[in-house]
């Protein structure tokens, strides 16, 4: 071996790191088949290719090298320009932290201790599939196949493991299903209200653009591989402009931080507004050609006034008249936005009003102008949904949709008609990630409850289960990765065998599909071919792209006609085919006081935000392996120096915050990243894993956002909380 063979890179020892930990562990449980062969004789290496799982706009693409069946090298793809080799913190250890971490399931398990207690036995799958069945079934005969309940969500966002073999399932069931709502639900539909797609500026073009609003967005935390390009913008003259409440990480890299109280953004848009017309700043040809509802629009936001929208949005006069002035002048002008503008009562029309600015000022005539949110509506039109939805052609479908951010709430409503007598968990975690927790527990406790839960680890959710399935990760199973925030399809290629008995939780779909006695053929598709499938496809964007391409390549990028100007001319995808400023309802984006109780008022005074502000935690995944909470510390909470003086709390005090839903103990960390009067935690702790039980999901509100097209968004934000010291 020469010199530079032998030196040992940051990904290879990473990863030699990955090998000897999972082996160590892995041995006193796992037979020697599972790890492979343990001589030492030289094997040949396979690579693999494969592409993030997380519910994340990054979607990295990645490679994996195997040998004798275990994993020995993990990192990003350098070839992938945009996610450029380079996968973030938490998941550069990826293989040791989950699929070979010692706690991982790898049995089916069967509860023998009272629900939440996390006693369990282990049972064959086949056992454990007829038994579900037999279950279901008398579940079925007795209230209905309304009442059974699937509850899967973005744990995987890529597509077979996330849900194209269980929306058959359920579809051919006439389940009920759970509405995607808790992100995106009031964001995506208001972009579509306005502008009839989420679809606005390419992630690459915003270094054309040379005034950049990060709105509501912690791109340096929760995009991380768009930062390089608003860096590039800086590079080129545009100034970073940021409108978060917290000064966020990427807040303290602005060129600018405007810091309104949360929840005001649809003021702070509106006010803009307000400044845009008065002075003259408006692009009224735009308007007059590719716009609808100007003239409502005009005199609606006379009341925005920058002095009123000072008074509620907390911020000066001025800056909202040069933010204004600023953005109208911007050549060009683009927003970002992602989520953090939706978690609150406020968000659907706070939303709106932000994706109205660039048809106000004519933003979308240049290249980096206008409004940049999600992708997702490229694989949308490229792929073929024609195999890969094959339950939108079901002759049965399911019944009834039912928005995931009242989990808690459905579980107990003796109103349902039908109630939930079964409900099947898998990618998500609601008992930390879903708002009002202690009554999301309340539910599954419930002895007349059928719970399933497909999990890699014995979550705070999969403690409650009758039934716990080991599902397998992303490194042992077929999967196409699409994206939500760039341009690039990834396919996810099993690098190693499943280990212990996982399975992929389409093959549980599968199980219990045969066991249910559903015979379609798509029951029988393997997952190897529903990929082959759904890129059998003549998109133009995939042109020259096939299922070889992407055994080969690994990712492509969609073949968008360039440059990419979707609204130079109008050509929204609303029914009117312009920007809708008012909404087909005639209604026209307004702030609204949130309609807290007078005991919220009375009792709780601080407003807590729970936000994704952790280095290695993806909401709650990643929370359960020790190094990264090793590395986040004890569960914190910010608070203003008036509001810890306040309370006699010094910097690292142990204190208690607390409403009429829950209590959480934390340690204080005094600071001026937040206003007085607000409070904010980092979301993502496991309750079991902190002092007291109980973390931020116990505190906040299943209230629902203003907008209600599919049931309402999380308005996790909207939160008072008393502190004090313990
Ligand atoms: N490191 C890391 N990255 C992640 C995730 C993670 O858990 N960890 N999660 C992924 C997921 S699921 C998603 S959806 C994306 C989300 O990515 P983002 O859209 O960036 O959303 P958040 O991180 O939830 O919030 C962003 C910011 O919004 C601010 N905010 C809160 N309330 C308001 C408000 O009323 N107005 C404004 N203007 N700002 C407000 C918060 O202080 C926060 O700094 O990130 C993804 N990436
Ligand atoms: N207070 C507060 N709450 C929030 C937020 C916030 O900002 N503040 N953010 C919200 C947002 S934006 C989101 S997206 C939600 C996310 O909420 P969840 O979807 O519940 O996200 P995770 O906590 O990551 O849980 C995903 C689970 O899926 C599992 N999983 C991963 N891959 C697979 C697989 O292939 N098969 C199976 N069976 N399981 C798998 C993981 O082990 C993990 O336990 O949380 C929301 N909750
Ligand atoms: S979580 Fe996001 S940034 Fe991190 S590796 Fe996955 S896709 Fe990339
Ligand atoms: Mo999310």
């Amino acid at each position: 071996m020469d010199k530079k063979e032998n030196k040992i890179t940051r990904r290879k020892f990473v990863n030699l790191g990955a090998k000897s930990y999972a082996s160590l562990h892995l041995a006193t449980i796992l037979p020697s088949s599972i790890l492979g062969s343990t001589s030492h004789r030289p094997t040949k290496t396979s690579t693999f290719h494969g592409v993030c799982y997380h519910d994340c706009p990054d979607s990295c693409s990645w490679k994996v090298e195997v040998q004798d069946g275990r994993v020995v090298s993990f990192g990003g793809d350098k070839a992938n320009p945009f996610t450029a080799g380079k996968l973030c913190g938490k998941m550069e250890t990826f293989p040791e932290d989950i699929t070979y971490h010692p706690d991982r399931l790898l049995t089916p398990m069967k509860r023998i201790g009272k629900k939440g207690e996390g006693k369990f036995e282990a049972i064959s799958w086949e056992q454990a599939i007829l038994e579900v069945g037999d279950q279901l079934k008398e579940t079925i005969a007795r209230h209905g196949s309304e009442s059974v309940l699937s509850h899967g969500y973005m744990g995987t966002q890529s597509l077979i493991q996330k849900s194209v073999m269980s929306s058959r399932f359920f579809a051919r069931m006439e389940a009920s299903v759970i509405a995607h709502t808790i992100c995106g639900g009031a964001v995506i539909p208001a972009n579509f209200e306005v502008n009839g797609t989420a679809m606005g500026v390419l992630p690459e073009d915003m270094v054309h653009s040379r005034y950049i609003i990060l709105w509501g967005t912690n791109t340096k935390k929760s995009n991380v591989h768009q930062w390089p390009y608003v860096l590039k913008a800086r590079k080129a003259g545009a100034k970073i402009i940021v409108v978060d409440p917290f000064v966020s990480a990427t807040a303290k890299e602005a060129d600018w931080h405007i810091q309104p109280l949360p929840g005001t953004d649809v003021a702070l848009a509106l006010g803009m507004m307000n400044v845009i017309i008065t002075e003259g700043l408006v692009d009224q040809d735009y308007i007059d050609n590719y716009t609808s509802g100007y003239k409502d629009l005009k005199e609606h936001v006379k009341s925005y006034d920058p002095k009123s929208v000072s008074n509620i949005c907390g911020l000066p006069e001025e800056d909202i008249i040069q933010l204004a002035k600023e953005y109208a002048n911007g050549n060009p002008s683009l927003i970002r936005i992602l989520v953090g503008i939706e978690h609150n009562y406020n968000g659907g029309d706070g939303t709106r009003a932000v994706a109205i600015l660039p048809s106000l000022t004519g933003a979308w005539r240049k290249l980096g102008g206008g409004l940049m949110h999600m992708t997702f509506e490229m694989s949308g039109r490229a792929l073929n949904w024609e195999r890969l939805g094959y339950h939108d052609r079901m002759p049965t479908k399911p019944k009834r949709a039912l928005s995931m951010v009242q989990i808690g709430q459905l579980l107990n409503n003796p109103d349902l008609n039908p109630a939930i007598k079964s409900i099947f968990i898998y990618n998500s975690n609601p008992m930390v990630t879903a708002p009002n927790a202690n009554l999301t527990k309340k539910g599954l406790e419930r002895e007349d409850l059928l719970t399933v839960v497909l999990e890699h680890f014995m979550t705070e959710t999969a403690k409650y289960a009758d039934y716990v399935f080991p599902a397998t990760t992303q490194l042992e199973h077929w999967d196409i990765g699409d994206s939500w925030g760039q341009l690039y399809i990834n396919i996810n290629q099993p690098a190693i065998a499943p280990l212990g008995e996982a399975k992929p939780n389409s093959e549980f779909f599968r199980l219990l599909a045969k066991k249910m006695g559903y015979t379609e053929e798509c029951f029988k598709e393997s997952d190897k071919d529903i990929v082959k499938s759904a890129f059998d496809s003549n998109h133009p964007y995939l042109e020259g792209i096939d299922f070889d391409y992407m055994q080969e390549n690994g990712w492509a990028r969609y073949k968008i006609p360039e440059p990419f100007l979707p609204h130079k001319e109008g050509n929204f995808g609303t029914a009117s085919g312009k920007c809708e400023f008012i909404s087909p309802s005639s209604r026209l984006p307004a702030y609204k006081d949130v309609a807290y109780s007078e005991l919220e008022k009375s009792d709780f005074p601080l407003q807590l935000l729970t936000i994704k502000n952790t280095k290695g935690f993806h909401n709650s995944s990643h929370a359960n392996v020790k190094h990264l909470r090793q590395k986040e510390g004890r569960l914190w909470l910010d608070i203003h120096p008036e509001d810890a003086n306040a309370r006699n709390i010094q910097n690292g005090d142990e204190l208690m915050a607390f409403n009429q839903r829950g209590k959480v103990i934390l340690e204080a960390k005094i600071t001026k990243r937040i206003r007085p009067g607000v409070v904010c935690m980092p979301h993502g702790y496991w309750p079991s894993l902190v002092k007291g039980g109980q973390a931020s999901n116990n505190l906040t509100d299943d209230r629902l956002t203003d907008i209600m097209l599919w049931g309402g968004g999380a308005a996790f934000q909207d939160c008072r909380v008393q502190v004090v010291k313990t």
